[in-house]
């Protein structure tokens, strides 16, 4: 700010406003950068005070400033603009890889702030099973490379450390991504099953659809202790019938459980004589 082309002398004040310009003399005042307006040439600052900016609506705002010289005049104002963005990105796409496992899986997500500030995503986390502090997670790497963008996606694998001190069975993925202005998003998750390793070999060795309109057929175990064996996301029939040899599967002590169930939904298996005679199949 200077007033040396007006030879109106030192400058006298300056003040602010944000989105409204308002009459002069009823900004917020502000100071001379180097602690005196004492010069035709000033450098300016102001704070905005936090309940003022706790109370603006999230998107651009714009800044007006201008200054006053020695005689009272005031100056015409002078414009920037900033961006409020107290909103965390947009969480989705969160997937296991592979998500009936034996070995740790990979965790994977789409992380977008450009509906929410469009800021650049800072950075991504997850949790298993239980959702701790924001900043404690399992930190993801953007999977170009670099966080440099508002759109980004990202990806962990899951320790081998890690995932040796998880029990058997289904667990949760809770993830979420920050801005660059450090919001938080709201969750987003999965679920992976870890498997046993005869039942990683079970898995492995399930057919595999030739169609392409046919999903991919999976076995997992719900419980070590509770010998229930979760088929899910192809047609019930396919699967007793590629999961059982039909001697079993005719065999009167087998006991089947539940409906047929429609296509995608998981459906069980208990019949623990059922099982073994399952597993000692595909045991290698
Ligand atoms: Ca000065
Ligand atoms: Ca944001
Ligand atoms: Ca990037």
């Amino acid at each position: 700010m200077f007033d040396n082309l007006t030879g109106k002398g030192v400058i006298k004040a300056a003040e602010y406003f944000i989105d409204l310009l308002g009459a002069p003399g009823t900004g917020v005042a502000m100071l001379a950068r180097d602690g005196s307006l004492n010069t035709t040439h000033e450098a300016v600052t102001g704070v905005v005070a936090p309940g003022v900016y706790f109370a603006l609506g999230n998107g651009t705002h714009t800044i007006y400033v201008r200054g006053q010289d020695a005689l009272g005049n005031w100056g015409s104002a002078a414009t920037t603009a900033f961006v409020k963005d107290a909103l965390g990105p947009v969480a989705s796409a969160v997937t296991a890889s592979p998500n009936s496992t034996s070995t740790p899986p990979t965790i994977s997500a789409q992380i977008d702030d450009r509906t929410m500030g469009g800021n650049k995503i800072k950075g991504a986390e997850f949790f298993i099973d239980s959702i701790g502090a924001a900043g404690t997670g399992i930190s993801m790497s953007a999977k170009d490379g670099t966080f440099n963008t508002a759109y980004e996606k990202v990806l962990a694998a899951i320790s081998t450390a890690i995932f040796s001190n998880l029990s058997q069975g289904l667990h949760t993925i809770y993830l979420h991504g920050q801005d660059a202005a450090g919001n938080w998003g709201a969750m987003a998750g999965t679920t992976f099953t870890k498997l046993g390793s005869n039942l990683a070999a079970l898995s492995q060795a399930q057919p595999v659809a030739a169609s392409a309109a046919a999903t991919t057929r999976t076995a997992t175990f719900a419980s070590a202790a509770s010998p229930n064996l979760s088929v899910s996301a192809a047609p019930a029939s396919q699967q007793v019938a590629r999961l059982v040899p039909a001697s079993l599967a005719s065999s009167p002590s087998s006991t089947l459980l539940g409906e047929r169930a429609a296509l995608g939904r998981s459906r069980q298996l208990r019949a623990a004589q059922l099982l073994d005679a399952v597993f000692a199949n595909w045991r290698s």
